[in-house]
């Protein structure tokens, strides 16, 4: 078996959680991408729920696949959101934000009952902070930001290189929401909530990819099966 084909042992567990009539949040990534193949399935055959969904390319393929949608303008209260994660520890904490769609992803979990995350194994960790953190930021003034987190950081025993995102084309990487990603490169996180808090503390960072007190459930699937953490 290879990873995919965990991502989708994962993805097709997630799909238990899943109740007609539901309001869904629909995460982005490869995982979370398996998760909406195979609820566009359920969908074609009769299944009705309505999704809210985490980034554009997650809001096309629903619509590819027939998948009602909504916003969270007109549904903002969710039942369920299942989404991906870079990394996963045995509190449930994450960091998510590899693919650049940290911020939606943490407005639709938040405005969730529920929050199943989904993974493959290479996923899980004691520690979180291998996976370098990402930060969504606003363009403006994005040197004096950076300079803030590295200085912040620090005081919470962080430290590493703080790199803005380069997209394929060369040029700064920008989020749906128009604004850059800082790759943070702390190392293991000794205390994630202290990080979290003093981050947030800094004017031009509109959201971190550390996800703390949110996922209530985590599938992750391997080589030993799938665990269950919740
Ligand atoms: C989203 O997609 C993100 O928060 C995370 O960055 C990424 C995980 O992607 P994949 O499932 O492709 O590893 O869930």
């Amino acid at each position: 078996m290879s990873t995919d084909d965990w991502k989708r042992q994962a993805a097709e567990q997630a799909l238990t959680y899943v109740e007609d009539g539901m309001k869904l949040g629909l995460g982005t990534g490869s995982t979370a991408a398996k998760f909406v193949d195979l609820l566009g399935a359920k969908v074609k055959s009769g299944l009705k729920v309505v999704c809210v969904p985490t980034s554009e390319a997650t809001r096309a393929q629903a619509a590819a696949l027939g998948i009602p949608l909504t916003t969270l303008d007109e549904t903002p209260e969710l039942d369920l959101t299942i989404d991906g994660a870079d990394e996963i520890d045995s509190d449930l904490r994450l960091i998510k934000g590899g693919g650049g769609a940290l911020l939606r992803e943490k407005i639709v979990a938040v405005a969730s009952d529920r929050v199943v995350i989904i993974a493959d194994n290479s996923k899980r960790v004691e520690n979180l902070g291998l996976f370098p953190l990402p930060l969504e930021v606003v363009p403006f003034g994005l040197g004096a930001t950076q300079n803030l987190i590295v200085k912040l950081a620090a005081d919470c025993g962080c430290e590493g290189e703080v790199k803005l995102r380069v997209g394929t084309d060369g040029k700064p990487f920008v989020t749906d929401n128009g604004n850059h990603i800082l790759d943070c490169a702390f190392g293991l996180i000794d205390d994630p909530e202290a990080l979290d808090d003093a981050l947030k503390l800094v004017p031009g960072v509109v959201e971190s990819g550390l996800f703390i007190g949110i996922a209530d459930v985590g599938i992750i699937a391997g080589p030993k099966g799938v665990e269950v953490l919740s």
